[in-house]
């Protein structure tokens, strides 16, 4: 048995609340040995993984991992909320009672952690001296090196982070570990994965993955689960899978601060890190904040105020190129200390290659490895180049901290955050949905983020053209029932004495062909400029059933090639094809217990607007 007060002592762990958490869990879990790790401890750790052959080089200070081939995503159906009261139980928090589910995963975790060392990474999801430090204090244990490395990147990490902290006992206590990943039954009726969040008593428990959100417990279980149960306990904040970003207008020097969600595949990293297309790029410049998680609140001043508590992006690879995303290539350079993973790797170059980062495959197959590890020259010929065999896995990422980002808010670090100008919301929509609508109604606003959706796209996922309801794009994330949140929503928002304006967007409208109307990746730049417009009373747009679309001649269309009859098309409202929308609405809404009443007369004005047009 290790002895834990020695090892964290000698590392400068004092608080003796977080000696008490890890022992009764190395008590638990049974490591071989015990590590404080701090982001000083990075080139040790990475010389280590090295060495054992679990990080392979992928160019100077670049980085490749491979993860187990079942083991290749965030896990929903096995995702838990517990807590130890049945009413909050929701349609998609996947509630659990925390007696019920705790001595299962503690079952599966007991001497999971044998010849093993456990990492203990104490950790800040805000930047310190935030007005929401109190709830952004987390302490993982994790039994996996290349979780340490990630989670270095993901967020702050370090002793010093916990020896001011003004609640000692106030930290969320994560454990993390990773399971015999090849025996756990992935898929099956026996599956022994867990990924639980015990709201009511901060505590996350994390068994049989060690891949992105499953394992990074900053992220995502504390980040947005516990925290979207924090916000509310508290009354105090928001927390949601947004991002965030700044339109700087050099030319008045104002900035605008827009935070939105997007249902998972709908391009909001490259949104966050956009480029201003050239024409305008004179004028504007948008600064990047954070591409996931954004925690809103309400200022003294009556402004609410938004910040991301990651210090990284975990990107999706796939497609990511010098016209999608710039900034991101540029994130994952030599030098940037970035980890690819479950990306094609080639053995004799260390190069990385994903579907879409290039028009064409890599020239020579000649050392070339799929994401599972196999060479793709001993593929049958018809195999080696063909979009049915990928190279990269489809969730393949890139893991690299916020510094690295070329456009980098000078903002991202201010403790006070930033004041939000504008929420957005936006899905994959092939008609109906304009290139954007403002909102101006804040109760028609949080309607409208609780009826996002993202079409599905085969038969197999539903029904083409219809829905996919991802609240808010929080459907994985909730802690909360979703009556509660939407009124937690409408709680903080009448605080608000300097409202956000709300809008959709949608850059992903066809034509009969199935190609895209509007160009997307920097052009969109456009429609948010219009927004800030309307928000400043410069523009006043057109009133539809479903909110204010621009005019033709409102939108900033300089450097841009666009068909006068495509441009109609891409801000028009198709009445019919909304009132069918509505009517799905609003079985959507049913399934929620506790919806406000302003919620209902929200969507009832809609649909009495639409039926009237
Ligand atoms: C997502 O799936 O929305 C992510 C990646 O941001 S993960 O952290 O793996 O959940
Ligand atoms: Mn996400």
């Amino acid at each position: 048995m290790v002895d834990v007060d020695k090892v964290l002592d000698e590392a400068g762990l004092k608080n003796p609340h977080v000696h008490e958490f890890v022992k009764h869990w190395a008590g638990i879990t049974q490591p071989d040995r015990i590590e404080v790790v701090s982001a000083s401890d990075d080139a040790r750790l990475l010389q280590e993984s090295l060495e054992a052959g679990e990080l392979e080089p992928a160019g100077e200070g670049l980085y490749y991992s491979q993860s187990y081939h079942k083991d290749t995503a965030r896990s929903e159906e096995r995702t838990i909320v517990a807590t130890s009261d049945p009413a909050d139980k929701g349609v998609y928090n996947n509630w659990r009672h925390a007696d019920e589910i705790k001595p299962v995963v503690i079952g599966n975790m007991t001497g999971a952690s044998q010849g093993k060392t456990m990492y203990v990474i104490p950790y800040l999801m805000a930047a310190p001296g935030s007005p929401l430090e109190a709830y952004a204090a987390g302490v993982e244990l994790t039994d996996n090196r290349n979780v340490v490395l990630q989670m270095i990147r993901m967020a702050r990490v370090g002793v010093d982070l916990f020896e001011n902290l003004k609640d000692p006992e106030s930290f969320v206590r994560a454990v993390h570990v990773t399971g015999d990943l090849e025996n756990l039954g992935q898929g099956t009726p026996e599956d022994k994965r867990y990924f639980v969040t015990v709201a009511d008593e901060r505590t996350i428990l994390h068994f049989g993955s060690s891949y992105g959100g499953n394992a990074l417990l900053g992220k995502i279980a504390h980040g947005l689960r516990q925290a979207n149960w924090d916000g509310w306990a508290s009354r105090k904040f928001l927390a949601e899978q947004y991002m965030l970003i700044a339109i700087q207008d050099k030319q008045t020097g104002k900035k605008y601060h827009i935070a939105g969600g997007f249902p998972s595949a709908s391009g909001k990293t490259n949104l966050a890190m956009m480029v201003a297309p050239g024409a305008l790029g004179e004028r504007y410049y948008v600064e990047f904040f954070g591409d996931d998680i954004a925690w809103l609140w309400v200022g003294d001043d009556g402004k609410l105020y938004g910040m991301n508590p990651e210090y990284g992006v975990f990107g999706v690879a796939i497609d990511t190129n010098a016209i999608t995303n710039p900034n991101a290539l540029a994130a994952v350079e030599e030098g940037t200390g970035a980890i690819f993973t479950n990306t094609a790797y080639n053995v004799n170059t260390n190069e990385t290659w994903w579907e879409g980062k290039s028009p064409d495959y890599p020239e020579d197959v000649e050392g070339w490895r799929d994401w599972k590890g196999h060479l793709i020259s001993e593929r049958p010929a018809a195999e080696q180049r063909s979009k049915d065999h990928v190279w990269a896995h489809p969730n393949c990422r890139f893991t690299s901290t916020m510094s690295n980002v070329p456009n980098e808010s000078p903002d991202y670090d201010d403790p006070a955050g930033v004041p939000i100008d504008g929420i957005i919301y936006g899905g994959r929509t092939r008609d109906r949905e304009p290139l954007i609508r403002a909102i101006e109604d804040p109760a028609e606003g949080v309607y409208d983020g609780l009826t996002l959706g993202a079409e599905a796209t085969a038969a197999a996922e539903g029904v083409a053209g219809q829905l996919r309801y991802d609240p808010m794009s929080m459907r994985p994330f909730l802690a909360l029932p979703e009556g509660r949140y939407a009124q937690h929503w409408l709680d903080i928002l009448d605080q608000v004495t300097d409202k956000p304006l709300f809008a959709h967007v949608n850059w992903f409208q066809r034509d009969a062909d199935g190609g895209y109307l509007w160009p997307g990746y920097s052009e969109n730049l456009r429609a948010l400029l219009w927004m800030m417009d309307y928000r400043e009373g410069r523009v006043t747009g057109t009133k539809t059933p479903v909110g204010v679309v621009p005019t033709k001649d409102e939108l900033n269309l300089d450097g841009l090639e666009i068909d006068d009859a495509v441009l109609d098309q891409l801000l028009a409202i198709d009445v019919d094809r909304w009132k069918q929308e509505i009517d799905l609405r609003e079985a959507h809404l049913k399934a929620f217990d506790g919806l406000p009443e302003r919620i209902w007369e929200a969507h009832r004005r809609v649909a009495q607007d639409l039926d009237q047009a």
